[in-house]
């Protein structure tokens, strides 16, 4: 591991150690010996040694046997890009990947990132965050090892205005991602929480770096509560909140969780720059946990109550007043009135 600029460690695999592991997962369970492992990388039977202890830092459970070679027993649950690449296929989403065992808030790395130039469908992911960060200034859990805490950078070619719509990529994307990991039913509550059995396991932060008429990019930080523990959660959350192993009994697997989102959103991502949010708006309805409930809306000051009829285009909530007027619901936090 080595030091990334402003005190965030990056879980830095160096490429001979990967190929190591990809030898042992050619030979699931099997003893492959210091000679062989040397002469796969083109180096001595101690370099060879030299890469098994990095590994075994890393996590890796990887058995010494006497005169005959080493074992890989078991990998560890940690979010590793290379882990998290192996057998990913996809366009344009996760291109580059990079993993952090903590730092302050991936949406902060990713927005430098995007500074920095970084190309279209990097990822940030880390293990923990110090500083992870919610909307208007709230604070987002993080604790270290139990959960998804990402951020992606998209460079749409469209308007700033046009932004908002990705929010409703990356619900979509996180719950048909519950959906195929699991057997829960997510339902989504505008404008940016995942809920399973009315509990909120997700949440999406939005930045962006636009001109007038040009986006620069945008980062989508995205939050899952996968395996946190009921003793992870603070006492005093604004709503109701769980995970997924919480709510399943069962633990989930970070690594393909983070694989299986990352496919689903590339295939959001482009269907949606060919056919526009369309398609993407009836996902998100279809698994609309609001839709004909009666909400009170506040935002500031202001406070608007009446029940969700649907969505527009530009990501705003339409709902109908007791007067029967439609009013577009552009920011803002959602209850139920029962
Ligand atoms: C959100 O804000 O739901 C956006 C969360 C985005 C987090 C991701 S993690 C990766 C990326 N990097 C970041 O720094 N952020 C993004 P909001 O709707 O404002 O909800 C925040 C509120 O939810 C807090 O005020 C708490 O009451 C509650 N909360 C905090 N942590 C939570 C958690 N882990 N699970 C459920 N609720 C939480």
């Amino acid at each position: 591991m080595k030091e990334f600029p402003e005190q965030s460690t990056i879980i830095d695999v160096h490429s001979k150690d990967w190929k190591i592991i990809e030898l042992f997962r050619k030979k699931p369970g099997g003893i492959i010996s210091g000679e062989e492992l040397g002469g796969a990388l083109d180096i001595s039977r101690t370099a060879v040694w030299k890469h098994i202890r990095t590994l075994q830092e890393i996590g890796y459970q990887i058995e010494a046997l006497p005169s005959q070679g080493y074992r890989l027993l078991n990998s560890p649950d940690i979010l590793i890009a290379e882990e998290i690449s192996s057998g990913l296929v996809t366009g344009t989403i996760g291109r580059k990947i990079l993993c952090f065992k903590n730092t302050d808030s991936t949406n902060r790395i990713a927005f430098k990132l995007g500074e920095q130039g970084a190309e279209e469908g990097t990822v940030v992911i880390a293990e923990e965050q110090s500083r992870g960060k919610g909307r208007l200034g709230r604070q987002w859990e993080s604790p270290s090892g139990v959960n998804l805490y990402c951020s992606i950078i998209l460079r749409p070619p469209l308007m700033p205005v046009k932004a908002p719509q990705c929010t409703f990529l990356s619900a979509v994307a996180v719950s048909q991602t519950i959906e195929t990991t699991t057997t829960l039913i997510p339902r989504i509550k505008w404008p940016n929480d995942v809920l399973v059995n009315g509990m909120k396991v997700s949440g999406m932060l939005n930045e962006m770096s636009a001109e007038m008429e040009k986006i620069n990019f945008i980062i989508l930080g995205i939050g899952v509560n996968i395996n946190m523990r009921r003793e992870q959660f603070p006492p005093q959350l604004r709503h109701p909140a769980s995970s997924l192993f919480l709510e399943s009994g069962k633990p989930v697997n970070r690594i393909e969780f983070t694989r299986a989102l990352l496919t689903c959103f590339d295939s959001l991502y482009e269907s949606y720059l060919r056919k526009g949010i369309g398609p993407i708006r009836e996902q998100w309805l279809s698994r609309s946990a609001l839709t004909g409930r009666r909400i009170r809306v506040s935002f500031q000051e202001s406070e608007a109550v009446g029940i969700v009829v649907g969505l527009d285009d530009d990501g705003a909530l339409l709902i109908q007043g007791d007067g029967g007027k439609i009013e577009k619901i552009l920011a803002g936090d959602v209850s139920i009135v029962e």
